[in-house]
């Protein structure tokens, strides 16, 4: 559920984007931190390691507008993808009204995509979120690369049936923009219902 401020009249849904190592998250966030208004956004905190992988997490706070009074703001956050940091994954998705998953469409980081997802339904589990519950967007990202792997593929893995799909050249911006209007849509319906 969303953290609601009833004095300050305010509504912080939290939005994660969870997926394996160099799947292209944090470039899904700067693009869209790059192409909204200044106005909307707060600074975006990236913590990086010297070669430019996420440490803990990127952040940044998105004002999208008023809802009934309520000003409703999206608390953006990447993990990090590196398989050692399991615990910083956990702690991330804690509270998450909405998840982003960014595969990797190279079919040699298929394994490691459906690891990845198989880790974000246990790290829900652990707060007692039944995944299926909860606003997921599946991104076949980096569909730029040789011989993509097929859509469909990680649905029919991972037995996915019915989960929102996009696909992504988040380097080019391609993808990223329908990816985050699938999910915070979802996140608005589900929490109006
Ligand atoms: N070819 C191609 N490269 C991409 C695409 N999206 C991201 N990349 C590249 O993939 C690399 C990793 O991207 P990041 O956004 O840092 O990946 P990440 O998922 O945040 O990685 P971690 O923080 O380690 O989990 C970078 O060199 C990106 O430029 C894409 O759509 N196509
Ligand atoms: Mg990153």
């Amino acid at each position: 559920m969303p953290y609601i401020s009833y004095h300050d009249k305010v509504i912080a849904f939290k939005i994660v984007y969870y997926g394996p190592g160099l799947s292209g998250k944090t470039t899904n966030l700067t693009y869209i931190f790059n192409h909204l208004p200044e106005e909307l956004r707060g600074d975006m905190l990236t913590l990086n390691t010297s070669d430019e992988r996420t440490l803990f997490f990127d952040f940044f706070p998105l004002d999208i507008g008023r809802i009934e009074g309520y000003a409703v703001r999206f608390n953006m956050y990447t993990v990090p993808g590196q398989v050692y940091y399991e615990a910083s994954r956990r702690l991330i998705l804690d509270g998450a009204d909405g998840v982003a998953f960014v595969a990797d469409s190279q079919p040699f980081r298929l394994e490691e995509n459906i690891d990845s997802f198989q880790s974000m339904q246990k790290n829900l589990g652990h707060y007692g979120v039944d995944w299926k519950g909860l606003p997921i967007v599946l991104q076949y990202n980096k569909r730029d690369c040789p011989n993509p792997i097929r859509i469909g593929t990680l649905e029919q893995r991972l037995d996915l049936d019915g989960i929102p799909v996009t696909d992504a050249v988040a380097i080019q911006g391609l993808g990223v923009m329908e990816t985050i209007h699938t999910l915070t849509r979802d996140v608005i319906v589900r929490f109006k219902l």
